[in-house]
């Protein structure tokens, strides 16, 4: 049975793929771990900032760890209004977890992001090969951060694995300072207020991932068989692409009034304009079997769904 350590646990991603981890291996195997602590939240868990290299080892150790899921990190608006404490923090985790995994000779998992793409990258079918030169200190971090998890591999030999996530949409845990965090708020306020002002523009496309998908993803692709796998670090994967009117058109499908207005910010526009349209998932089709079960019609009803059901 697998040992995992989980950074970044309570965060968006964390939270939800803590729990899916458990029912799958064992709720003793897996180890929550973040910056603090949340009372509500069971099983094993310890306080952890991930720039405590020392503190990180020690944990994986004593949990007698065979897997790392590195997950802390600044997104990427957050990241824009402070981009030293960005680098620090996403850098200085990601080497930490680097070298304890190497050490502890540990299986390894961090997400990259649409991100590491730049305004000069292909917009359209972006290829998995491509120009990657991000104007965000998200996305610089992103693109250092696929080549170290790259050179972890060739040099040392450690099981480096990782995806491009593109947006994520959940009802459970709410994102916290990412560009594409829109796609969120607007079945929140849809569901409380009945309206929405998208701080991102009409027709700017980006692609997106329902919760669910994410998480199998992250499963599929730490199951499969590291024979297979070309690129390991940074696979391409998308669920869909939408535009803001087009998720609200969607709403509107289940509740009538629905109305979309814009109040644009800048900072936040032009991070979004400078990432691709839509990505080509192909290459991690290939290699291990990517799919998503959620079209943007099937998740607005889930998540309205879903929603209705807190809020009531
Ligand atoms: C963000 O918007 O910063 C993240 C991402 C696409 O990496 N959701």
């Amino acid at each position: 049975m697998k040992k995992i350590m989980v950074t970044g646990a309570l965060g968006q991603i964390g939270s939800e793929l803590v729990v899916k981890l458990r029912d799958i291996y064992g709720e003793d195997n897996v180890l929550s771990t973040d910056i603090r602590k949340d009372t509500n939240v069971g099983g094993p868990f310890e306080i952890l900032d991930v720039t405590d290299a020392d503190r990180m080892y020690e944990l994986a150790k004593q949990f007698g760890a065979d897997t790392l899921i590195h997950m802390a990190a600044l997104l990427s608006a957050t990241a824009e209004k402070n981009p030293l404490f960005a680098w620090n923090l996403n850098m200085g985790g990601l080497m930490n977890a680097l070298e304890v995994s190497r050490e502890l000779d540990l299986q390894f998992f961090t997400p990259s992001s649409i991100g590491a793409f730049g305004p000069t990258t292909p917009k359209d079918n972006t290829p998995q090969d491509t120009l990657q030169r991000p104007t965000t200190m998200y996305g610089i971090n992103k693109v250092a951060g696929e080549l170290l998890c790259d050179y972890y591999y060739t040099r040392f030999g450690v099981d480096t694995r990782g995806v491009r996530f593109p947006g994520l949409i959940s009802y459970v845990t709410p994102p916290g300072g990412g560009t594409t965090d829109y796609a969120v708020d607007i079945y929140y306020k849809a569901v409380e207020n009945g309206s929405y002002t998208s701080y991102i523009a009409e027709g700017t496309y980006m692609d997106m991932m329902y919760m669910p998908d994410a998480l199998q993803a992250i499963v599929d692709l730490m199951e499969a068989d590291g024979s297979k796998l070309k690129h390991r670090n940074a696979f391409n994967i998308s669920a869909m692409s939408f535009e803001p009117s087009q998720i609200a058109d969607e709403i509107r499908k289940h509740i009538p009034s629905f109305k979309i207005r814009y109040d644009v910010d800048p900072v936040r526009q032009k991070i979004a304009d400078s990432w691709p349209n839509a990505i080509d998932s192909s290459a991690a089709v290939e290699e291990w079997g990517f799919k998503a079960e959620f079209d943007l019609e099937k998740m607005t009803i889930d998540m309205l769904d879903k929603l209705k059901q807190k809020f009531r």
